[in-house]
């Protein structure tokens, strides 16, 4: 070869190699844009896929609980038509993640939140958005309930078009005047998504977004449909978005860097009363009998104490082993009654270096908890405050131990008498109904 082919040969190779070399060093502050394609559904949600068997028992529900769970002639029961986020591939094609209508029998409800999947432990919540800071969240919302809704975050930066709420406000026109004009929701179609429309917020993960100096290196925010917005979040438009520090989120793994589990748990007292669908639920389940909604019995029997969607110890996939790092993120919505103080049994968690078993959350709070369990077995996971004990809001996680690398999988939940559809409990809870207007 030529010398001077030599010498140019090898500059190209110089190049290539510098290329990527460099490639390799921007790598971890390449911003990303994290898209997500994000429907509002309508299903029906059971808030006790066991009953009449209550799991934290494993005996048959009692007069107390029957309050809330036991369809009547007056009483819708623990049955309800909610309306929830769920996530789905490029355009809305195949359903990636979301509530199913529990028990599992639904065509499509087989392959999201499935036992021993990532996600099961979610209940009713939307999908997780996720994201490190620096990047960008783009999601496309398609509304496929009867009601406007929207999809407003916490936490993250937007303009006034992509806030997804509306309420009024003056602007300055070009002459620094003000207008008188109201502008609603930036004029934006993103603030109330009407039934059938699509719309795409975009989102930034500036450092004000993510952990906190204290912070560990992901925290959790809500969001939640915001038009009408104590009737979107009863009716279940809720969700969280987590954010990581920079370069600390596995992508692979979609979990933070030497975190081995994550969960997300909303506490809170669920007010169908005040629902989008209450008086569809009434029509659905109650038939044309004269119920009057403001009956203090009949909205003490609506007021769903759940985590996640669930009563009574029906939250599933609440599993780990012994010694892994697990992250909590706990978080409530609600009114005054929800002050909720998620309590731990057979373990200790670290709060910003704060040691506890107990933390405390308020409407649209949240707080990100680290534990290592090391005491293998079932343990309750419950609200301590009295009355939310009593109405339902307990669940269970699980501590497998561990043999070397092997988790052993003796450690199982009480198994429950019998395993309802969604289907066979709806027409159950239908033909109650029905038969009672029968008999009237
Ligand atoms: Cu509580």
């Amino acid at each position: 070869m030529p010398g001077v082919l030599r010498r140019s040969a090898s500059w190209v190779l110089l190049l290539i190699v510098a290329a990527v070399l460099l490639l390799a060093w921007l790598g971890p502050w390449r911003s990303h844009s994290r898209e997500y394609w994000i429907k509002a559904e309508e299903m029906l949600w059971s808030y006790s896929p066991s009953y009449p068997i209550n799991r934290m028992t494993a005996a048959p529900f009692g007069e107390k609980e029957l309050v809330f769970l036991k369809p009547g002639p007056d009483r819708i029961g623990r049955i309800y038509r909610k309306a929830v986020f769920r996530s789905y591939g490029p355009n809305f094609d195949t359903l990636l993640d979301g509530p199913q209508p529990s028990g599992g029998a639904n065509p499509d409800g087989g392959r999201v939140r499935r036992p021993g999947s990532r996600e099961e432990h979610l209940g009713a919540l939307g999908p997780i958005l996720r994201a490190e800071v620096g990047d960008t969240i783009v999601v496309h919302v398609r509304n496929e309930t009867r009601f406007p809704v929207s999809l407003h975050p916490h936490g993250v930066a937007y303009d006034k078009a992509n806030e997804g709420s509306g309420y009024a406000v003056s602007s300055r026109d070009s002459t620094g005047s003000h207008r008188a004009h109201q502008v609603h929701g930036g004029g934006s179609p993103g603030h109330a998504v009407p039934a059938g429309g699509t719309f795409t917020y975009r989102w930034q993960v500036p450092p004000r977004s993510g952990p906190g100096p204290a912070d560990p290196d992901s925290i959790a925010w809500p969001y939640h449909s915001h038009v009408n917005e104590v009737g979107d979040t009863s009716a279940g438009l809720v969700g969280a978005i987590v954010i990581h520090r920079r370069g600390s989120l596995d992508e692979r793994r979609q979990l933070p860097k030497g975190v081995d589990r994550q969960f997300v748990n909303l506490f809170t007292v669920t007010d169908e009363n005040k629902s989008l669908y209450l008086e569809t639920n009434m029509r659905e389940f109650l038939g044309n009998a004269p119920i009057n909604p403001e009956d203090e019995e009949f909205v003490e029997s609506n007021l769903m104490h759940g985590i996640n969607g669930f009563v009574y110890g029906d939250l599933p996939g609440l599993t780990m082993a012994e010694g892994e790092h697990v992250r909590w993120h706990v978080m409530s919505m609600g009114t005054e009654i929800d002050i909720h103080t998620p309590h731990w049994h057979g373990a200790t968690l670290l709060e910003n270096g704060r040691r506890l078993d107990t933390t405390e959350i308020f409407p649209a709070s949240s707080r990100t908890l680290d534990m290592t369990p090391d005491r293998p077995g079932m343990w309750m996971f419950h609200c301590h405050v009295n009355d939310h004990m009593e109405a339902g809001m307990h669940a269970m996680f699980t501590v497998r131990r561990r043999h070397g690398n092997q988790m052993d999988r003796t450690v199982r939940r009480a198994p429950y008498v019998q395993r309802w559809s969604w289907r066979s409990e709806a027409s159950q809870q239908g033909s109650f109904s029905d038969q009672c207007q029968d008999a009237a």
